[in-house]
């Protein structure tokens, strides 16, 4: 018998929750390593501690073949010229893709081949659909002035790896430009 509860889960465009998932909160003392703007980041985190974003996810069934999802919500805010952003990763399993469809909001997803370090950004916005290939780091920003939701739908068997981020970060970094989104190489910062 399918057991329904565990298969249909109703999201809410007000609030970003998502029925049935308990939603992880990162906060900015959770990105630490991630800004390129490091006076920025601690200035910021001297005058608060403020959540950047919520990932509530939903992993119906583990088996071979079974997908995985979850919505991302990031508010709205800059640290120096960086827009407010999401840890970012590989998945564990390396030739996993995953989906991503924008549902709120106004944002970006800066994507890095891991093997040529080959960067790209691509738009996040309402309705639009961005395939994060196999292999490829992923980290999404809040380019706009309301919080950005989205989903993402992954193989079960995904994992997230943050460790290889963790310790060389992206590339590239995504700065706001006469108030668009401008991708820059790190070292150029
Ligand atoms: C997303 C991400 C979500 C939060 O559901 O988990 O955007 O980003 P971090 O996991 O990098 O903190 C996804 O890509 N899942 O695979
Ligand atoms: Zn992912």
């Amino acid at each position: 018998m399918l057991d329904l509860d565990r298969l249909l889960s109703r999201y809410n465009p007000a609030t970003g929750e998502l029925a049935g998932a308990k939603p992880v909160e990162r906060r900015l003392a959770d990105l630490r390593g991630c800004f390129a703007d490091m006076a920025a980041y601690e200035a910021a985190l001297a005058a608060g501690n403020p959540l950047l974003y919520r990932v509530a996810s939903v992993e119906p069934a583990r088996g071979e073949g079974d997908l995985h999802y979850g919505v991302g919500c990031i508010m709205p805010g800059k640290i120096g010229n960086e827009y407010f952003m999401t840890k970012g990763h590989l998945h564990a399993w390396r030739p996993a893709a995953e989906f991503y469809f924008g549902l709120t909001g106004e944002g970006v997803m800066l994507l890095e081949d891991e093997a040529t370090g080959e960067s790209r950004m691509a738009p996040l916005r309402p309705h639009h659909a961005v395939y994060v290939p196999g292999h490829t780091a992923h980290r999404t920003m809040n380019a706009g002035a309301v919080p950005l939701t989205y989903l993402g739908v992954y193989p079960a068997r995904a994992g997230h790896d943050y460790g290889a981020i963790a310790q060389r970060n992206f590339r590239c970094v995504v700065v706001g430009r006469a108030g668009q989104p401008v991708m820059i190489e790190r070292n150029q910062l």
